[in-house]
C-alpha cells in the first residue's frame, strides 16, 4: 500500500487517483491535515486525517494499512514560507523526519519533491547541472536542501530507498496550488477563461522553469519504479518541461484566446524569490538514470488547460 501525505493539495488530490488506477483503490491511502467530507480522495477510497508533525500518528496509520511505500507531499511552499518560516521549518522537517522514520521502521520506499527553490542566487541560472552550488535565500528553499540532504543520510545510514526530483513549477487544472511563487503561471489560465484578462505579479522576463501537472504525475511514478541499481542520484532529481517567462505563456493565450490582456503589478516579495531560482536547469541525470521525458510542451499545455477549464462548469475565481 502507499501512502500519500498532502493528498488534498495541488499534487496529491491528482496523484492519489493515478495512484488507485494504476495500483486499485485500496492499495492507496490518502492523508491530509484536511478532513473534506466532499471530493473523490476522500469518498472514492482510503483515507486517513494526518497532521504529520505527528510522529506517532504517521507511523500508527502506516502500520494499520502495511505501507510500503510512503509519498510525502505536505508542506509550506515558498511565498507562505517566508510569512512564518519557523512554521514552514516545523512542518517540512519535522514532517519529512516522521516520514523517513515511518519508512525505517516498516522498511518502505519514501519519494518527497525538492524543488528548483533548493538553488539560490549564488547557483549558475542557466541549464543548472545536477550537483552544483545550492544556497537558497528562502526558508523553503533551506528545508528543500535540507530535505535533501536528510533523504541522501537516510539512504546512505539507515539503508532506506529515498527518491526524489526537484520539482519545478507545476501547472494544473484539478487543484489549484497555494502559497507558491510559480502559481501565477496557473493563475493565469484560469483568469484567461474566466476575464479574458490578468495582472501578474511576476515581472516581464523572469523565466522559470515549469511542468504540466500530468508529466509531473509520471515523473513520481517512472523514479519510484526504477531500477534501483541505475540511480547515480537519488536527491534529487532535476526535472523540467520548459523553461518561460510571463509573457510567454501571455503570448501562448493569446494564440488561442486572442483577447486575452496581460498587466503587470510586481509583488517585490515574489518576485525577488523568483529571480533568486535558476533561469532553466539542466535534467539529463534523470533522463540518462531513470528514462525521465516530459510530453507537455508550452503550447500544448496551453491548448489543454484553457480546453480543461472551459469544461469546468465554475472556473472559481484565485
Ligand atoms: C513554489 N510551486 O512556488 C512551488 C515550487 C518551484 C516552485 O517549489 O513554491
Amino acid at each position: 500500500t502507499i501512502l500519500v501525505t498532502g493528498a488534498l493539495g495541488q499534487i496529491g488530490s491528482e496523484l492519489v487517483m493515478k495512484l488507485r488506477d494504476l495500483y486499485g483503490t485500496d492499495h492507496v491511502v490518502g492523508t491530509d491535515i484536511r478532513s473534506t467530507i466532499d471530493g473523490p480522495v476522500v469518498q472514492g477510497g482510503p483515507y486517513e486525517m494526518l497532521d504529520v508533525t505527528d510522529g506517532e500518528r504517521f507511523l500508527e496509520i502506516a502500520k494499520k494499512y502495511q505501507v510500503d511505500a510512503v509519498i510525502h507531499l505536505a508542506a509550506v511552499l515558498s511565498a507562505k514560507a517566508e510569512v512564518n518560516p519557523q512554521r514552514a521549518w516545523h512542518l517540512n522537517m519535522t514532517g519529512l523526519m516522521n516520514g523517513l522514520e515511518t519508512a525505517r521502521e516498516l522498511r518502505c520506499q519514501l519519494f518527497t519533491p525538492s524543488s528548483i527553490a533548493a538553488f539560490g542566487p549564488s547557483t549558475p541560472k542557466e541549464m543548472t547541472p545536477q550537483d552544483t552550488i545550492q544556497r537558497p535565500n528562502t526558508i523553503y528553499g533551506v528545508t528543500k536542501v535540507s530535505g535533501e540532504l536528510l533523504c541522501d543520510y537516510y539512504h546512505r545510514r539507515f539503508d532506506v530507498d529515498t527518491r526524489g526530483v526537484r520539482f519545478p513549477g507545476l501547472i494544473s487544472y484539478v487543484t489549484p496550488p497555494g502559497g507558491g511563487t510559480t502559481d501565477y503561471a496557473v493563475e493565469i489560465y484560469y483568469h484567461a477563461v474566466k476575464q479574458k484578462r490578468y495582472t501578474s505579479y511576476i515581472a516581464a522576463g523572469t523565466k522559470m522553469d515549469m511542468m504540466y501537472m500530468p508529466d509531473a504525475l509520471d515523473a513520481i511514478v517512472q523514479l519510484m519504479e526504477a531500477d534501483a541499481a541505475k540511480l547515480v542520484h537519488r536527491n534529487a532529481f532535476n526535472i523540467t518541461a520548459m523553461s518561460f517567462a510571463p509573457e510567454d505563456v501571455a503570448a501562448a493565450i493569446q494564440a488561442k484566446l486572442p483577447e486575452f490582456v496581460m498587466t503587470y503589478d510586481v509583488d517585490p516579495v515574489r518576485q525577488a524569490i523568483a529571480e533568486s531560482w535558476p533561469n532553466s536547469i539542466d535534467a539529463s541525470c534523470a533522463v540518462d538514470e531513470w528514462g525521465f521525458r516530459p510530453s507537455y510542451d508550452l503550447e500544448k499545455m496551453t491548448q489543454d488547460m484553457l480546453e480543461k477549464l472551459q469544461q469546468k462548469e465554475h472556473v472559481t475565481a484565485f
